[in-house]
């Protein structure tokens, strides 16, 4: 078969982002911008030719299309084999759990995650490690530079792979293997959690659960999972079936947009557990009869009770979160005695901790948790695990989090977001931030003290990398903060994200209205960042 060498010009804005690479599905379509990427990818990661590759995506549109393009560079460029999820499907967790398990040279990964899908919305593309993990800045920016000096690529000149038949074919040198997107992972799963006490639980007839897949990629996944191995009743997954566009909605799992599962948790009819995900399975969204469990929440209640499960009954050696997510799981690694780390956001920078056995588990606020049994942020997996909690407590959700609360202490917290901004205007509102920041400690804003105001960089304790401005901190006595930073994964102008934490040891201010507990924060970030003046926006589009 023929290779083609085409020539190319590099496109200046294929930096990488918070997670990979994210545009406008039109912006990939054009002429070379994908194969210019993947070209940047497969020059600049030396053990890729004569390696192994494992390559998927969440199935939103452009993913087949995409695929295709993918193997027949990699055929060109001396791959030796590619292993494919069915249809070009992976979620993201089974991406990293496949790489782990083939110790493969690497993996691509097709998502914008939890951006809407179709023709005029988003599409993304990342590159795992071979520990299965989100490149690190160094590889990113590695990556970067290579885009920026392109000028040819190379592509093998052949008929489309069947993406839906089993099997290995070959594709000029390169062998193919199209394998099941979802057996390797499902079988992770039931070694990590006591699959007969969950299936137990369902068996009883008095618990009722409902997971939404939003017409993303977990729908496979949690079939299998939940209905076929566990017995779920039928029906238990909703918005199984993954669509391109995710059926026009936007599959990100948090009240707002996943307001459809939420309905179901409330009323006289509540069910008692539900959960989501988002487009490419790596997010979750806890929830219980009435009762909203947020990731930082979940994260700590995890470390908390992780003893409880069978693959960390062990114990933990630490746990990480990132920067913005509340200091609740701080409080339980003081108490317990185990390491917390505090790190910038995005997964990738708990790769390093996770490799070094420094962490056993880790989590974001913005729904994402995981732990060591992968170097992806997992979905699935966090449901699994509050499934096999629910199984061996045998109490409700909000039980479980209430009494965490009594036995920790509150980390009141909330997300407010500001969308599609003007660059320059949420750039306007940072700088503001910053040029005030050696004067804030000490300033009073009614109760709140300012303790320390800061710029946040972190040094990986491992191989020594530094990363800077990673995020405002204006920290308060008594462990209130807000934290400011600028979104890395949108595709449309810039989102400011502004988030609040205050905390409460008394039993009887721990179930107070969000909204009203936070009031005098919200007002606080509004004195010090200016927002509404330099934004134009009395309020935030999404509040979490
Ligand atoms: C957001 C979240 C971050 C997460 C990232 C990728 O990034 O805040 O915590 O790691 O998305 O998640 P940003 O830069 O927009 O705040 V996913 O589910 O897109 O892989
Ligand atoms: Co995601």
């Amino acid at each position: 078969m023929h290779i083609s060498t085409c020539s190319t010009r590099p496109f200046k804005d294929q930096r990488p982002g918070t997670s990979g690479l994210r545009k406008k599905v039109a912006t990939f379509q054009r002429d070379n911008y994908l194969e210019n990427f993947v070209q940047a990818i497969l020059d600049s990661q030396p053990g890729l030719s004569g390696g192994s590759l494992v390559l998927g995506g969440d199935g939103r549109y452009f993913n087949r299309g995409a695929i295709q393009i993918i193997l027949a560079m990699a055929a060109a460029n001396g791959v030796a084999r590619v292993i494919l999820g069915r249809g070009g499907l992976l979620s993201t967790p089974a991406a990293s759990c496949l790489i782990r398990k083939n110790q493969t040279n690497g993996g691509i990964i097709l998502s914008a995650s939890h951006n809407p899908g179709g023709p005029g919305q988003d599409f993304g593309i990342k590159f795992n490690t071979p520990n299965g993990g989100p490149a690190p800045e160094a590889v990113t920016e590695a990556i970067y530079r290579r885009t920026r000096e392109i000028t040819q690529f190379r592509i093998l000149d052949a008929e489309s792979v069947d993406l839906d038949s089993m099997g290995s074919c070959q594709l000029g040198e390169m062998l193919v293997d199209i394998i099941d997107p979802v057996s390797d992972y499902a079988e992770l799963m039931s070694g990590i959690f006591d699959f007969d006490a969950i299936r137990e639980l369902f068996a009883s007839g008095e618990f009722r659960m409902r997971f939404d897949a939003m017409h993303a990629i977990t729908g496979p996944y949690a079939r299998q999972i939940l209905e076929e191995m566990l017995g779920a009743e039928a029906g238990t997954v909703i918005n199984g079936v993954p669509r391109e566009d995710f059926g026009g909605g936007h599959p990100d799992p948090n009240l707002v947009h996943a307001h459809e599962i939420v309905e179901l948790t409330r009323g006289v009819d509540a069910i008692d557990f539900a959960a989501a995900s988002d487009g490419d399975g790596d997010r979750n969204m806890i929830l219980g009869r009435n009762f909203f469990v947020t990731p930082s929440d979940s994260l700590a209640i995890m470390a908390a009770t992780a003893t409880m499960i069978k693959a960390y009954s062990n114990g933990l050696t630490g746990v990480a979160r990132s920067m913005p997510t509340s200091q609740a799981v701080d409080r339980v690694a003081r108490v317990l005695g185990f390491d917390c780390y505090e790190t910038p956001t995005g997964w990738k920078y708990f790769g390093n901790l996770l490799d070094s056995n420094r962490i056993t588990l880790c989590g974001e606020e913005s729904f994402g948790s995981g732990s060591n049994h992968i170097r992806e942020k997992d979905g699935l997996w966090a449901v699994l695990f509050w499934l096999n909690l629910l199984a061996i407590r045998r109490v409700s959700v909000a039980d479980i989090v209430r009494q965490h609360w009594r036995d920790y202490g509150r980390n009141y917290y909330t997300r407010h977001d500001y969308e599609g901004l003007d660059a320059r205007d949420a750039a306007g509102v940072v700088q503001h931030l910053q040029q005030q920041l050696d004067r804030l400690p000490g300033t009073r804003y009614g109760h709140f003290t300012v303790e320390f105001a800061d710029e946040f960089a972190y040094t990986d304790p491992v191989d020594g990398t530094h990363s800077s401005h990673q995020g405002i901190r204006i920290g308060f006595s008594k462990g209130s903060r807000i934290v400011f930073r600028l979104s890395g994964t949108g595709t449309e102008g810039a989102t400011l994200r502004v988030y609040l934490e205050t905390y409460e040891d008394n039993p009887d201010k721990q179930d107070l209205p969000i909204a009203e507990v936070m009031a005098p924060l919200v007002a606080i970030a509004e004195q010090i960042g200016e927002i509404a003046k330099r934004t134009g926006r009395d309020g935030p589009s999404v509040i979490t």
